[in-house]
């Protein structure tokens, strides 16, 4: 069975390789989302079916969404916090989250160590500039359905703009420029960048509400990848890992193991979901 993938919606026309298809009358066509994986009736031009979904977010509107380019840059002054409560929501959607610092042309070898400590041991982290065109190892970490976010103004449209124009240049896509610094609602729409894999044209998530990651303050620790090997040395199963005195997790803080900067993002979220923090 052939599936193919929804890259854009109007109305109620869904595109599929550029041309638009309708639905049968029994699927509940708003209920179609970019990402969609659908089975095609090609002979009669219609939407059979809809298979169901690994996962879908709400900004930007995408289904099947598999990997996420949480983007952070030295200006303005990165919110650890919220990359860390990106990786957590990533996580809790089966989403692979990967860290892209951009404008490296304004960074020193200091910075981008700093970085690569904090999180590399754990996470996937490129290193880019959009500015300066050097995007290559981004546009290969494009695998499967794609989107980026991060705060505003860290040049998430400008990355996208400059994949797009390398994808351009190599393959003839047809792309126009994505509109910069507009807030406008617009529908997301899917590049397909070859094989399997898709790009969203817009970014989502420069905020993320704590209430959206549907997990309980005690769990939070196990979603902290490098913290996992140090819960067995916690006193009591229910540690907090702030104000007990045999605790795992403080231990290793204190030794350097775990960084300062993602013990804080783990205590700020847990006070958050015990209603304390804000
Ligand atoms: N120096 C430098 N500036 C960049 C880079 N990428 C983007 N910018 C600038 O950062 C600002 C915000 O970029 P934009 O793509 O609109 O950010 P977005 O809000 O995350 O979509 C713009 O003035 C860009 O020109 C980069 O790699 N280096
Ligand atoms: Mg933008
Ligand atoms: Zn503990």
């Amino acid at each position: 069975m052939k599936t193919h993938v929804i890259e854009k919606k109007n109305a109620d026309l869904f595109f599929v390789e550029g041309k638009g298809y309708k639905a049968r009358k029994n699927l509940k066509t708003q209920g179609i989302f970019v990402g969609d994986k659908i089975v095609l009736n090609e002979k009669e031009g219609v939407i059979e079916k809809v298979l169901e979904r690994k996962n879908y977010i709400i900004r930007p509107p995408i289904a099947n969404l598999d990997k996420m380019f949480i983007v952070i840059a030295p200006i303005p002054k990165p919110d650890f916090y919220l990359v860390d409560k990106l990786i957590i929501f990533c996580k809790v959607k089966g989403i692979e989250p990967t860290l892209v610092v951009n404008k490296t042309d304004l960074m020193s070898e200091k910075e981008i160590l700093g970085i690569k400590n904090i999180y590399s041991s754990f996470l996937k982290v490129v290193f880019v500039s959009a500015e300066k065109g050097d995007v290559v190892k981004l546009k290969k970490e494009v695998k499967g359905i794609c989107a980026f976010a991060g705060q505003s103004a860290v040049g998430k449209s400008s990355l996208i703009n400059a994949i797009f124009e390398e994808a351009r240049e190599k393959v003839g896509l047809l792309s126009k420029k994505v509109e910069r610094g507009k807030q406008t609602t617009r529908v997301v729409c899917l590049h397909h960048l070859g094989g399997k894999n898709y790009l969203a044209d817009t970014a989502g998530f420069s905020k993320l509400d704590e209430n959206l990651l549907n997990i309980e303050k005690n769990e939070i620790c196990r979603y902290f990848d490098e913290f996992i090997e140090f819960l067995p040395k916690c006193e009591f199963n229910s540690c907090s890992h702030i104000v007990e005195k045999k605790c795992g997790i403080k231990d290793a803080l204190k030794l350097g193991k775990i960084s300062e900067q993602r013990y804080n993002s783990y205590v700020k979220l847990f006070e958050v979901l015990s209603g304390k923090g804000r």
